[in-house]
């Protein structure tokens, strides 16, 4: 007997309600003409006012926590499991319409296609927009998700932006609150499991012509700041000799980054952020803060390569008589998603005739830390050439159309599952 009786669902209608939410939402910007919506910023505010519509009207119960993630749940009973689905409602600057934001309207889309099934499922269904999953106005990424599963190192609430707000007033200006951070926290148990639908950020669906892939791991990162002190001067009038010029140096450093990124096999090496002080042509710079981004799916590689670069960055420093600091912005394993999980996805994928994609995500996501909670999974959608973390970030409805059925068939084999322990 089925419980998710999909027979009368309309994905394709489902779909393009998803796909044109997915525009309204790109106009909840911070910059005009582009889509950038910040933590806590008046962008995230209206992205907020528009969710919790969207999801009362399907009969979700909304609440926003002290981090100001939003919740949608089908129950106000705190005591019953539920499923979590959902992503970040933030952007990179200039970002895409669909990166995060097109998990949290695929899980709306499924409450709406499961009206008529929510009260036959074993557990709740609850939908979370994660407040802060880039990093970019703290420089730290997945704030939300890491109150939500209490990591949330307190150090950060007093760090600040580069208006100088800092973190705690920001949420408490948000509606939330910093001193309430407990109270973000799952409780222990509560989700019995954790899915985020995600677009893939890569070329590999794509190019093998697949709708869906399930992601099998997602690939550990370190993020810091190398920040290079050197000596401000005249440009016209110090001898080259006697420079201490920061740039000069961190610019080695950045074609290190390169070289060890592409010795070693898979390895993800970037530097996609530089701050230059002065930052005027007709002054040798003084300081220049890299941002240096790596990542692989093996821990030990990405932790040596984070080393070595360290090394070379301490040697270019010393032999050019500059100081050099480092920021410790993000450390994060490796982690595996949950075999049970995809094989509830791979029974619900060979069951609609898609192939069975499994694939390791390069890209962070909120189930990093989700996963330390819950059982989590993550299921991955196809985007056009694979851009992401750009205003091109391109899906379509057809493939929003088989990712709700593959949640719906999940669900549906998740109940069975579970009504059967
Ligand atoms: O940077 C990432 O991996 C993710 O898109 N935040
Ligand atoms: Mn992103
Ligand atoms: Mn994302």
């Amino acid at each position: 007997m089925s419980i998710c009786d999909s027979t009368n669902i309309d994905f394709e209608k489902l779909a393009a309600q998803v796909f044109d939410r997915c525009e309204v939402i790109a106009q909840c910007s911070d910059e005009a003409g582009k889509i950038t919506r910040l933590f806590c910023s008046p962008a995230m505010a209206n992205a907020h006012k528009q969710i919790r519509l969207w999801m009362e009207g399907c009969g979700l119960h909304c609440q926003m926590d002290s981090l100001c993630n939003l919740l949608g749940s089908t129950t106000t009973d705190d005591d019953r499991p539920r499923l979590l689905i959902g992503s970040h409602i933030d952007t990179v600057p200039n970002g895409g319409r669909y990166d995060g934001m097109l998990g949290i309207l695929l899980g709306i889309g499924v409450v709406e296609a499961l009206q008529s099934s929510l009260d036959q499922l074993p557990f709740a269904l609850s939908v979370v927009a994660f407040s802060e999953e880039e990093g970019v106005r703290y420089r730290s990424p997945y704030i939300g998700s890491k109150a939500m599963v209490g990591c949330l190192d307190s150090e950060l609430l007093d760090r600040v932006d580069d208006q100088g707000i800092r973190l705690r007033d920001a949420v408490k200006d948000f509606g939330g609150s910093v001193e309430h951070l407990a109270a973000a926290r799952l409780r222990e148990g509560s989700v019995i499991a954790f899915l985020e639908p995600h677009i893939e950020q890569g070329p590999v669906l794509e190019a093998e012509n697949l709708a869906v892939g399930i992601v099998t791991g997602i690939a550990g990162q370190t993020r810091l700041t190398a920040r290079f002190v050197g000596k401000a001067g005249h440009a016209g009038t110090v001898p080259m000799s006697m420079r201490r010029d920061a740039l000069a140096a961190a610019a080695m450093w950045i074609q290190e980054v390169e070289r060890i990124g592409q010795a070693r096999e898979g390895l993800m090496a970037t530097v996609g952020h530089v701050q230059v002080s002065p930052n005027v042509p007709n002054v040798i710079p003084g300081e220049v803060a890299v941002r240096l981004d790596a990542r692989h799916a093996i821990d030990s590689v990405r932790i040596a390569a984070a080393k070595e670069l360290q090394l070379r960055g301490e040697s270019i420093a010393s032999e050019r008589g500059l100081e050099l600091h480092w920021e410790r912005c993000e450390e994060q394993n490796a982690v595996p998603t949950d075999s049970d999980l995809n094989a509830l996805l791979k029974q619900t994928m060979e069951e609609l005739g898609l192939p069975n994609k499994q694939m390791v995500s390069g890209a962070g996501h909120d189930a990093v830390y989700m996963s330390r909670v819950a059982p989590t999974t993550m299921l991955f959608v196809r985007c056009r050439g694979g851009i992401s973390h750009h205003p091109d970030e391109s899906v379509t409805q057809a493939d929003i159309a088989v990712t709700l059925r593959t949640m719906v068939g999940f669900i549906e084999r998740l109940s069975m599952s579970y009504s059967h322990k």
